[in-house]
């Protein structure tokens, strides 16, 4: 569904603590986070199960922005329990089947510059029905990507473990020359030229029967997504290791896959215009586990599954 179809259907967003209508959800021009990117975010999925709307790891995705938002020296003025509560009634009242949900926490109006301490802290919720992110057929058939040329913003540049409104500028440039190029998504290196992520996704990358994936050092953020993935594969019995890896570790893989909240977990078909052949069969045991436990089919040990 398109925002202005939300608009139209007068859904609400949860802004500083009250239900709003949509199109009164605003903010002046002046408002810090727009000059400066002085945001922290999350993206967050709910699903409709047969035992009702659950909302994937929300718990874990709010302490996240809570972790951002600490980066930044930004103090959110509701607790994690409260913003666990806004988002739930955000799914609730506008009554969406499946949604992606969008807590923002930014400095708002009352100061200009680069001390921001005077702008008072904002946050809002708000909620639409997000379809896939690279593309149903992205997650059939895999998408392909092209290593960027457009480096991930160091750990001491903008860290990237921050989930933050202005390091997306960095993504965006890397997206944008993806699609340029004929790609369907980038594929950044680090400042030292390993694998790090996608422009809004983690990586894996399966050879020999081994999972492979970057550490925490190489620039990424890190996926709840990727932890997920990762839990899922272990319990399946695959040997999952975070290790450095280079461009030709891409190109040599017997499979590959990115994994994030918007894009689930989407299969790799070519990097580079070099192909990784399908089948893909960890790939999909993964896809098959984790699919099924969004659904409500597979039983959710971990409680990832939080009802509304
Ligand atoms: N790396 C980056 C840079 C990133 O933005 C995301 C999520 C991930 C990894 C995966 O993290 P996780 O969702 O916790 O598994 N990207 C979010 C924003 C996408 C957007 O276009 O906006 C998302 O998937 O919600």
């Amino acid at each position: 569904m398109s925002l202005k179809a939300c608009e139209e259907k007068n859904a609400k967003i949860w802004f500083n603590g009250e239900l709003v209508e949509w199109r009164d959800a605003k903010i002046h021009i002046l408002t810090h986070a727009l000059h400066y990117g002085s945001s922290v975010f999350e993206g967050i999925r709910a699903y409709r199960t047969k035992k009702g709307t659950a909302i994937f790891r929300l718990t874990d995705h709010m302490k996240r922005l809570i972790n951002s938002a600490k980066i930044y020296y930004m103090d959110i003025p509701y607790s994690l329990e409260e913003l666990v509560e806004a988002a739930k009634e955000v799914v609730r009242v506008n009554n969406f089947d499946s949604c992606y949900i969008r807590p923002i926490v930014f400095r708002g109006y009352g100061v200009m510059g680069l001390n921001p301490l005077q702008a008072p802290i904002e946050v809002a919720i708000a909620a639409w029905p997000w379809g896939a992110y690279l593309g149903e057929e992205g997650i059939k058939n895999g998408v392909r990507a092209k290593i960027s040329s457009i480096e991930r913003i160091g750990v001491n540049t903008l860290p990237p473990q921050a989930k933050a409104g202005g390091q997306y500028i960095n993504s965006i440039l890397a997206k944008l020359e993806a699609l340029n190029c004929g790609f369907d998504e980038a594929i950044m290196l680090d400042q030292n030229g390993y694998v790090s992520e996608g422009s809004g996704e983690n990586i894996f990358v399966v050879k020999n029967g081994v999972i492979y994936t970057p550490p925490v050092a190489c620039s990424i953020l890190e996926g709840i997504t990727r932890n997920s993935v990762t839990k899922i594969a272990e319990e399946l019995e695959y040997d999952v290791r975070e290790r450095l890896l280079v461009r030709s570790d891409l190109y040599l893989a017997d499979e590959a896959f990115f994994t994030g909240t918007a894009a689930e977990v989407v299969p790799i078909r070519e990097v580079d215009n070099h192909p990784i052949p399908q089948p893909w069969p960890i790939l999909r045991k993964i896809q098959e586990r984790f699919y099924g436990i969004l659904r409500g089919e597979i039983e959710d040990k971990y409680g990832w599954m939080e009802y509304i």
